[in-house]
């Protein structure tokens, strides 16, 4: 492998921020791809819960009232493949935090490349659905909540949800001072992903009511922009190759 293909990893998922004009964004991913990232969040990598809880922690009303377990069958692929379940028997906050620089859910999402992530969800009691949102941030700083909420149907199995991290707009601040600015350090600087409930037609709140329930989650993964169609890598490849030649 040669220095400048190094130095450029991925070119596909490149052009792609460059097709969306963040070009600064673009190359401080060159700029970063030789040090060593805050966290260990991998483009890719599934969450599937056979391999522990590693990196979990539970919210401190969960902890007094409810319980999140790793189940070691039923989960996305069945019999054999585990699940992260998370109850709640009485009417409680609702949360399951990701907290610490070396768990694969934190680190600098930017740097990494990541756009999105996408999860599985079950719901485990028909009485009581739950209806969660994703947050991250920093912790107790600059925290960040989905407008998107995801409300698996009881009785239809996992179902694959997805939500974007390129659009602030579509993120509501309820800890810290919610500019762009702030969106994106956040970005760079994730120690807190968080699943958490909805209050039904409320606005997104740093603490929604009590809920009761019961969720599992499976295949956790971090995702990067879509892959960009041959037509576009064929139009676009001088230019990558011309960022190669600047950079060797
Ligand atoms: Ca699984």
């Amino acid at each position: 492998m040669s220095p400048s293909s190094f130095l450029i990893p991925r070119p596909s998922v490149r052009i792609i921020f460059l097709l969306q004009n963040k070009l600064v964004r673009a190359l401080s991913i060159v700029a970063l791809s030789s040090s060593p990232a805050l966290g260990t969040v991998v483009l890719g990598q599934v969450e599937t819960f056979n391999g522990g809880t590693a990196g979990f922690g539970i919210g401190g009303v969960l902890a007094a009232n409810g319980t999140m377990v790793v189940q070691g069958s039923g989960g996305v692929d069945g019999a054999g493949d585990g699940f992260l379940s998370i109850t709640n028997p009485n009417f409680t906050q609702f949360a399951t935090r990701i907290i610490g620089a070396n768990t694969p859910f934190t680190g600098d999402f930017t740097a990494v490349g990541v756009d999105a992530v996408r999860f599985s969800l079950i719901s485990l009691n028909s009485n009581n659905a739950v209806n969660l949102r994703v947050g991250f941030g920093i912790q107790n700083s600059n925290f960040w909540v989905s407008n998107l909420s995801f409300n698996p149907i009881f009785g239809g199995g996992f179902q694959e949800f997805e939500v974007g991290f390129d659009d602030f707009t579509e993120w509501t601040p309820v800890i810290g001072g919610g500019t762009e600015a702030g969106f994106q350090a956040a970005l760079q600087n994730v120690n807190v992903f968080q699943f958490r409930h909805v209050d039904s037609a409320a606005p997104v709140i740093r603490a929604p009511g009590a809920v009761m329930g019961s969720v599992g989650i499976d295949n956790i993964v971090f995702v990067g922009v879509p892959e960009p169609t041959t037509s576009l890598l064929v139009a676009l490849s001088g230019l990558v190759l011309l960022h190669r030649r600047r950079v060797a």
